[in-house]
């Protein structure tokens, strides 16, 4: 087969906080994997990474601990880097964005779309704190989401339904600096008329999932986009950290992040060519219509390099001889969560790679995360998972595998390969079984069925065991010494097998057990040959996993979640100020929706001898018929308000809301009398 050019990019990580695993499993592992079974295929394949380093997340980092950006990007780049490196990612280079070329890049490419006259320069209201006097971009500014009603979503995007839209769309904002409602004041900046490429874009990307089969979920990302039509998009901010408008009238305003984390990946190319003194390596691969440039990346970036990034590459190619190419396939994957909940950092929830690998080691957890990928939906991390899969699958089936065959080798054939004689059935099967396994595991890897790939990848440390114990070579060694030795020449040969196609998961182990196997890795297609030779010496067996003990494990599902009580200090308050809130045991004796809201239920509550109606928002969690006649816990002297035109007076306790956004009532037992008072 020829030669494939392949460009592979993981998505640039803000440097503004440690990379966990959830991040492993979206956007690097599975590139990971991919480029080194590219490698051992004998493809050229570069591997980009490095980190994104401006825009407002790396600012409010910064605000937040009261020092300069570059304080922040430059401890997290390092971090983040040496966790990469231990963790076993490839890269060809991890660069940065704040580097000269990188602005440099950025700066050429605003300029190229500024001076052809394809920017719009716009006037816009935006969001302004007064108290700190200064325009709020992006997630300075946190509201209601104009299309799904998300609480928490962005100025300008969604991150539950994926919408964009303007600032000024945005429902209830508050600045994230000082806790007001912000003001909409005029500014004006270049906007990329992004609608201008609708159809070429849907073109694109119907012509590549033709031929190359793009992942169904980013299809549906994407066609949602279109549906809502494709709208001029801003590229510059109000902000002094970022690169700078490289225009004579652009005072305090910079590239939008994303305008140039998505050039990063061509910058990062360039600083490799520097690295490597190869000036024109970059335009070997971004300006040559044979590569294959593959972006991995998580579904929140999908936008982003399914629509955005493609459509700058088109402009630019508009006008300019040297042409880029465009993304071949973006495998998105969705979200890996931690033990039932979302990652998160304030919460305690979840474990940070550096922080991973301190205590295990990479391999184990490169496994884990490899055949438990949230490749077509959300996948949890489980530690209970991670310790059975090492133990159980790592330990138990491969290692054990390759340590009874070295065992058997080291006490019978003087640690050297046996010769192989005539061959049975059993024989025969297993032979042919090795031969097909590098097509099989290839055509999956190809198709990015990474998961898939994996746990083929261990059936064959299934069969390999299941044909050691078919053959068995403690007694033939007795009866049959011949037979024995081709069993084992067989076996040596599966362990040769198993370390090639298991290289792209378990990179350190493989290593290892080359050196045992005192032989190289080869090309992907010698790799299932019977390639060891007769008499080829081997060297003595390492020990390639250690069984995780149960209280290991314990130790850190005890740590989950522990954060929350250290930092989140709750305000102290008088027993006096408590005694005002008089909380009231009430009966719900009627219950039913309210019209035009998923989130409301209009209750009728009745107290000792009083009924009143309350608004609850607790339409997501119950139906109505389900309250009816349960004592509740109220606040019985809060203000009376209206709640959608509705009177409502009193409010009903429920605890906070599970990861599924529902909340439970307290309830009280039935027998206590309406109106009872909680001290
Ligand atoms: N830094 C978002 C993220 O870390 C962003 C990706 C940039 S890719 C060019 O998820
Ligand atoms: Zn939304």
């Amino acid at each position: 087969m020829a030669k494939e050019k392949v460009l592979v990019t993981s998505a640039l990580p803000y440097a503004n906080g440690n990379i966990h695993l959830g991040h492993l499993s979206g956007a690097y592992l599975p590139a990971d994997i991919y480029v080194r079974y590219k490698r051992l295929k004998g493809d050229d394949v570069i591997y980009i990474c490095g980190s994104d380093e401006h825009g407002v997340p790396i600012t409010i980092t910064a605000d937040k601990e009261k020092v300069h950006p570059k304080v922040i990007i430059d401890r997290y780049h390092e971090l983040n880097k040496k966790a990469f490196e231990k963790f076993g990612m490839s890269f060809d280079i991890y660069s940065r964005t704040s580097l000269p070329i990188h602005h440099k890049t950025a700066q050429e490419f605003f300029k190229c779309y500024y001076d052809n006259g394809l920017l719009i320069e716009k006037k816009s209201m935006q969001f302004y704190d007064e108290k700190v006097k200064m325009f709020l971009p992006d997630r300075y500014v946190e509201g209601t989401c104009p299309r799904c009603g998300y609480e928490e979503a962005r100025s300008d995007e969604c991150e539950k339904c994926g919408s964009l839209y303007e600032p000024s769309e945005l429902k209830n904002p508050k600045s994230k600096i000082s806790g007001e409602t912000p003001v909409l004041k005029e500014t004006s900046h270049w906007y990329f008329p992004l609608g201008k490429f609708q159809e070429r874009l849907q073109k694109y990307i119907d012509e590549m999932n033709k031929r190359y089969g793009w992942k169904e979920n980013v299809l549906q990302y994407c066609k949602g986009w279109f549906t809502d039509g494709l709208r001029d998009r801003a590229v510059t901010r109000d902000l002094d950290w970022g690169i700078k408008v490289p225009l004579n009238n652009a005072e305090g305003k910079v590239l939008y992040v994303w305008f140039e984390a998505v050039l990063g990946y061509i910058s990062a190319t360039k600083d490799l060519s520097e690295k490597r003194n190869d000036p024109d390596l970059w335009r070997r691969y971004w300006q040559d219509p044979n590569t294959k440039y593959i972006a991995f990346i998580g579904k929140d970036n999908v936008v982003f390099h399914t629509i955005i990034f493609p459509a700058m590459l088109m402009a630019w190619n508009d006008y300019n001889e040297d042409k880029y190419i465009l993304p071949q396939n973006v495998p998105a994957n969705e979200f890996l969560n931690f033990e039932g909940r979302k990652f998160s950092k304030s919460r305690g929830w979840g474990i940070d790679v550096i922080d991973f690998l301190e205590i295990f080691p990479p391999d184990p957890l490169r496994y884990t995360l490899a055949a438990n990928l949230p490749e077509n939906k959300d996948t949890d991390f489980y530690w209970k998972e991670f310790q059975s899969r090492n133990n159980g699958e790592l330990a138990d089936i491969l290692g054990n595998f390759i340590n009874r065959t070295f065992a058997f080798a080291f006490k019978h054939f003087e640690g050297k390969v046996p010769k192989i004689g005539t061959l049975e059935d059993i024989d025969k099967d297993m032979i042919e079984l090795l031969d097909s396994y590098p097509e099989k595991v290839g055509n999956l890897l190809e198709r990015f069925r990474i998961k898939d790939a994996v746990f083929e990848m261990m059936n064959l440390a299934r069969a390999a065991n299941k044909y050691f114990n078919d053959s068995e070579p403690w007694i033939t060694i007795k009866q049959n010494k011949e037979k024995c030795a081709t069993t084992i020449n067989i076996c040596l040969n599966t362990v040769y097998t198993l370390a090639e196609i298991f290289e792209p998961v378990i990179p350190f182990t493989s290593e290892k057990i080359f050196k045992m196997l005192n032989a190289k890795e080869c090309n992907w297609s010698e790799c299932g040959k019977l390639k060891l030779k007769e008499e080829h010496q081997l060297n003595p067996p390492e020990i390639l996993f250690t069984k995780i003990e149960d209280k290991v494990i314990e130790e850190q599902i005890n740590k989950l979640g522990v954060v929350e009580e250290q930092t989140q200090q709750d305000e102290e308050i008088s027993i006096e100020e408590f005694k005002r809130v008089k909380l009231k045991v009430a009966k719900i004796i009627n219950a039913e929706r309210v019209n035009k809201s998923d989130k409301l239920l209009k209750l009728q509550i009745q107290l000792d001898n009083e009924v009143r109606q309350v608004v609850a928002g607790i339409a997501k969690s119950y139906e109505p018929h389900e309250l009816l006649g349960k004592n509740v816990l109220i606040v019985a002297n809060l203000k009376p308000a209206k709640i959608f035109g509705l009177e409502s007076k009193g409010m009903i306790l429920a605890l906070d809301s599970d990861e599924e956004g529902k909340v439970k009532i307290i309830e009280v037992d039935n027998s206590i009398k309406p109106g009872t008072l909680a001290k």
